[in-house]
């Protein structure tokens, strides 16, 4: 009886060392792939590292060349310099040195082969107060009374108006001009005859 015990707690040892061993070549497997991952994982992030960097330089190029492109367009074309166009986050611009009314300063725009500026972002809203100037925008409500639309047809969505604005005030204020030099309360709605100083805006697209 002793011997058969013994013969049994034997096999159970034999047994379980081979799961043992098992578990163990399974676990080094899993390892060694682990590792290779790892090493994979690492080669891409330094090949995306690496595009990043270029792509980086590729882009201070870019925006060098196009510096360069506004310094001579600026310097040969328009006098004195820095009336002329000026280079914002993929546009040019112009401001007028005389004033006219919205529907003379959009010709103008367009004999330039650009248009009254449409503002899309608070940077571009920003850029603009910058030059410290009240000046005509390419928005208009003149097609539909309270309905304003910038000059390429696009609904106003994101709005800079003053206070209490737009309220077409006094004889059917139909454009908009940029007044107040507080970036989010900005705008207000004056006749279109009214004579202003413009900016056009050209993207460099
Ligand atoms: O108080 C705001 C109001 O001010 C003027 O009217 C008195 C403006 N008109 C002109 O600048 C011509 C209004 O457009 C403006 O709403
Ligand atoms: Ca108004």
């Amino acid at each position: 009886m002793e011997m058969v015990h013994a013969h049994i707690r034997f096999n159970n040892l034999t047994e379980e060392r081979d799961q043992l061993q098992s578990s163990y070549n399974n676990l080094t497997e899993e390892r060694d792939q682990l590792k290779t991952s790892y090493n994979n994982l690492t080669e891409e992030r330094d090949q995306l590292q690496s595009s990043y960097n270029n792509l980086t330089e590729e882009r201070d190029q870019q925006k060098q060349n196009i510096n360069e492109a506004c310094t001579v367009l600026c310097g040969h074309y328009i006098k004195p310099c820095g009336h002329g166009w000026r280079y914002f986050s993929g546009s040019f611009y112009y401001i007028s040195s005389v004033k006219t009314s919205w529907w003379n300063s959009r010709d103008d725009c367009k004999k330039k082969g650009a248009d009254l500026v449409i503002i899309n972002s608070k940077e571009e809203q920003n850029f603009l107060i910058g030059f410290r100037v009240i000046m005509w925008i390419g928005l208009t409500d003149s097609q539909t009374e309270g309905t304003w639309k910038w000059v390429d047809g696009t609904p106003l969505t994101t709005r800079y108006w003053d206070d209490g604005e737009p309220n077409s005030a006094v004889d059917n204020e139909d454009c908009a001009e940029l007044k107040h030099f507080d970036p989010e309360k900005s705008w207000n709605d004056v006749p279109c005859k009214l004579q202003l100083f413009w900016i056009c805006e050209k993207t460099s697209t």
